[in-house]
């Protein structure tokens, strides 16, 4: 090979890895930017546990954030520096030590976010709601949400699957010979006062649906055959949506409700609003 050639080579190869070298900066630069811009930001939480949650997920993302631009700009820097100037190349199998460093960096990274974000996740699953928490049932059905309040004697009706009929006004099927029942308040809306728990209970009557609110972060499946207790505060009043976030039909795209955060006041005229109707 001819010097003239070689040094051609080496100008092309300084060239290709600086404009690649290059490319990798403004790619990080571009992504720290549309994250520190904060461009695309979750309505903001409207309970404790959605605010852990936030927390949660900035911990997650500085991690990774972190883990990302350093590979990047390390990939950046090794393509400059060991581009082909003509040299031998070398051949290595590795650094064990270096192995187990980063292994265990990795590791005790991902198992710390995990154990810090317990509270954040598991508090609302596994633990028990707090006591005097409001009791509200909800059904999911292709393509509907059924809420079902236990009415002013606390307790909800025994349900039979052969009465449910949905043009009779009756989609849960509720037994009108169980006294329970009879004071049931059935609805297609979620409303819930303000700084109140609540307890959710989900039920499905077909597939898997999902029980999603953004604003409280709380996304929860819904399966046939199992009661699923999930359990929110919001301390915001206002109307949120609920959607479903499983596939579970043709009409899935339009499986939507709505949860309505009001004051105690406006609660109890609820209340007696949907107990005088018939
Ligand atoms: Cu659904």
């Amino acid at each position: 090979m001819s010097t003239a050639h070689s040094g051609l080579n080496s100008r092309g190869v300084a060239l290709a890895s600086i404009l690649l070298a290059l490319l990798l900066i403004l790619f990080v630069v571009a992504t720290v930017y549309v994250f520190a811009a904060r461009l695309y930001l979750p309505p903001p939480p409207i309970s404790h546990d959605a605010a852990l949650v936030d927390h949660q997920y900035n911990l997650t993302l500085y991690a990774t954030g972190a883990a990302f631009i350093l590979a990047q700009l390390g990939l950046a820097y090794a393509i400059l520096r060991f581009r082909d100037r003509g040299q031998q190349a070398r051949f290595t199998r590795g650094n064990v030590a270096l192995e187990i460093l980063w292994t265990s960096i990795t590791f005790l990274v991902f198992v710390g976010l995990g154990i810090i974000g317990r509270r954040a996740w598991a508090d609302v699953r596994f633990a028990p709601s707090a006591s005097g928490a409001i009791e509200v049932e909800a059904t999911t059905n292709q393509f509907v949400y059924t809420f079902r309040y236990p009415g002013p004697d606390g307790k909800f009706g025994r349900l039979d699957p052969s009465l449910i009929n949905a043009p009779a006004g009756n989609p849960l099927g509720v037994d009108p010979h169980d006294p329970a029942g009879q004071d049931d308040i059935v609805v297609a809306e979620l409303t819930v006062p303000v700084n109140q728990p609540i307890e959710v209970l989900l039920r499905s009557q077909d597939v898997i649906h999902n029980f999603f609110v953004r604003e409280l972060r709380l996304q929860q499946d819904a399966v046939p055959g199992i009661r699923i207790p999930v359990h929110f505060t919001a301390n915001r009043i206002g109307t949120y949506e609920i959607v479903c976030t499983q596939l579970c039909g043709l009409g899935h795209y339009k499986m939507h409700s709505l949860l309505h955060v009001v004051s105690e006041v406006d609660y109890q005229s609820f209340l007696k609003r949907q107990a005088m109707s018939p």
